[in-house]
């Protein structure tokens, strides 16, 4: 939905000008310093982020989040790294089942600039956990006042405990104080190989830094016959604030911008008679995308794994849809040197009332016999335990519940409130005085309905666990995939309310202990449509 949304307009007068008065301050002391990385220019060739792989079983980092106010008045949110002396942004994490990933992090946020024109979400400071309790400790494990320049770590995807330090988001504030606040987590030995992201997730201020640039790459390292040798390709997705439109519109790759034709597109170099493997990932806030190779025609991709899990058998597919933080690793077959190609997503429709998701070249594809390749560092050797989630599909869930995503409008002078409602109960938005909406134990294998009465999708994703996507509208899946986000349609406005069901396996105790479950439109999320799960051990 767009256009109720006033940003800072939408904030009660007090911390309107605190806000206002916070954001000036700050982007004076700041105005001449350069905070982040340069972003490449439009019209280059893509390069993969800068790999950083485990070592003897770790893999231990000091990584930032810092910020820049651009030149029209929007805020790039940086994961820096610094190597050999020289910032780099965003780097990709690679790791193997079993390893442990420690990062020293500290939040450098000093600038915060204005919200863009479709700001859907309040962006008011909001009270998460204990506020008192927290100031009086300094530990931001105990929550805190929810402020722009507030963050924390979400790992999307990893099935590791909910815990502070590891990936915890709800009462995990950390203020941006410069200090090191350490995530120590270990990766499951019986993880599947594949691609996972990290992201900030303080809810009220998610949309914001996500757009703004802070997302990264985790890959879990294994080896796959189908790609063995392929050079392998990290294309990260986001869609950056446009200083034209003054929305959150503008496509990039990798960073780069895909603005055709109001500039020249990222390109990607591919060797003539040389497949690719590609790991995609929508670090978008609210595209959803349909994505397609185009070489002389419309090419047949091979899709290994969704959402970072394999998928059950590889298959070919033309076009590869992709909800908001969803990503997909799939081999682009050899093309032919010479011959005009584009990579793309071709438009979804989002309904009476989303965002609109025009179709929109994202890359230019130069095929050269003499093009360079870029290739990871072959994987460790495959384990020999049982993959996470195996079995799924056979297992009789104990438990079947019923949600739905609903949302109402305030008009013009107010943000609109969005909901997910257990059903049977009254829509609320999130706040952590709230009980949790579902308790269930470990152990317990549930099926869950999940439906849309609006008339835009949603997109959604669980912390903690993937699940299995079983059936649409009612009707069975062919074949089940796993994944950790998922697209509910949007409803015309008449009928039934569109749904999906999904499986949810808590028999891992690991991850026993409160999260939650939201819309990956960060904008839903951080306007209220996110709600707990409590597993009890
Ligand atoms: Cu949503």
């Amino acid at each position: 939905m767009i256009g109720n949304a006033k940003g800072v307009r939408g904030m009660s007068g007090a911390n309107r000008i605190l806000f206002i008065v916070l954001v000036c301050a700050i982007s004076l002391s700041a105005a001449a310093q350069q905070l982040c990385p340069p972003r490449p220019t439009a019209g280059t060739a893509i390069s993969n982020p800068v790999d950083l792989y485990s070592q003897n079983g770790t893999l231990t980092l000091s990584l930032a989040l810092q910020s820049q106010v651009g030149a029209t008045g929007f805020t790039h949110y940086c994961y820096v790294y610094v190597q050999n002396g020289v910032q780099v942004e965003a780097p990709t994490l690679r790791l193997n089942p079993g390893d442990n990933l420690v990062i020293n992090f500290a939040n450098k946020i000093t600038v915060v600039g204005r919200a863009p024109k479709s700001r859907h979400a309040p962006m008011e400071p909001m009270e998460m956990g204990d506020v008192k309790e927290a100031a009086a400790a300094n530990n931001p494990c105990l929550g805190g006042m929810v402020l722009p320049t507030s963050t924390n770590i979400h790992f999307h995807g990893l099935n590791v405990p909910p815990v502070c330090h590891q990936d915890e988001v709800v009462k995990t504030i950390i203020p941006n104080n410069g200090a090191v606040f350490q995530y120590a987590l270990q990766i499951p030995a019986n993880d599947p190989p594949g691609m996972y992201w990290y992201h900030p997730h303080a809810h009220g201020f998610s949309a914001p830094q996500v757009y703004g640039g802070a997302a990264g790459a985790l890959i879990i390292q294994g080896n796959n016959q189908l790609t063995q040798g392929l050079p392998e390709r990290i294309l990260t997705i986001r869609r950056n604030v446009d200083a034209v439109t003054d929305d959150d519109g503008q496509f990039t790759l990798n960073f780069e911008p895909a603005n055709y034709p109001r500039s020249p597109l990222p390109i990607i170099n591919m060797s003539g008679g040389q497949g690719e493997f590609w790991r995609v990932l929508n670090a978008t806030t609210n595209g959803f995308l349909a994505l397609q190779v185009n070489s002389g025609g419309v090419k047949q991709l091979q899709v290994i794994a969704l959402d970072g899990i394999p998928v059950t058998a590889p298959y070919y597919t033309s076009t590869i849809y992709l909800p908001p933080a969803g990503r997909a690793e799939f081999i682009v077959p050899p093309l032919t040197a010479g011959t005009s190609s584009v990579f793309s997503t071709v438009g979804f429709d989002t309904g009476p009332i989303g965002d609109p998701m025009p179709a929109a070249s994202l890359a230019k594809i130069v095929i050269s016999p003499s093009n360079a390749v870029q290739r990871a560092k072959p994987a460790a050797p495959p384990t020999n335990v049982a993959q996470r989630f195996s079995g799924l599909a056979s297992v009789t869930p104990n438990v079947t519940r019923s949600l739905f995503f609903s949302e109402v409008n305030q008009g013009t002078n107010g943000p609109g409130q969005f909901f997910i409602t257990l059903a049977g109960h009254t829509p609320r938005v999130f706040a952590t005085t709230n009980p949790p909406d579902i308790v269930t134990q470990v152990g317990n294998v549930e099926d869950w309905t999940i439906s849309n009465q609006t008339g835009e999708p949603h997109a959604f994703h669980i912390h903690q666990v993937h699940f299995l996507v079983t059936a649409i509208n009612g009707i069975a899946v062919t074949s089940p995939q796993l994944v950790d986000t998922v697209t509910i349609p949007n409803w015309t406005g008449t009928g039934a309310y569109p749904n999906v069901t999904v499986r949810m396996d808590f028999r891992d105790p690991n991850i026993a202990g409160s999260f939650v479950y939201h819309c990956h439109i960060l904008d839903h999320e951080d306007g209220g449509m996110m709600a707990t799960i409590q597993v009890n051990p």
